[in-house]
């Protein structure tokens, strides 16, 4: 399980693009959103590196959180 902080996550809009987004890398990805923390969680064979491209890839600002 890798955490990222997506400090712009703010609606159901951002948790979908960005939900989609990761699952057009890894249809198997599990992914969590959660906007009142800003924080997302996702289960995938994809390292935290890809996934964060991904993330920044749609335009959301995004740090991986260390120890997660
Ligand atoms: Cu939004």
């Amino acid at each position: 399980m890798t955490h990222f902080k997506v400090p712009g996550m703010s609606c159901g809009h951002c948790t979908s693009t960005i939900t989609k987004a990761i699952m057009a890398v890894d249809p198997a990805a599990q992914v969590g959103c959660d906007t009142g923390t800003r924080m997302i969680e996702v289960e995938s064979v994809l390292g935290a590196p890809a996934l964060l491209e991904v993330i920044q890839g749609e335009g959301y600002d995004a740090q991986i959180m260390a120890g997660a």
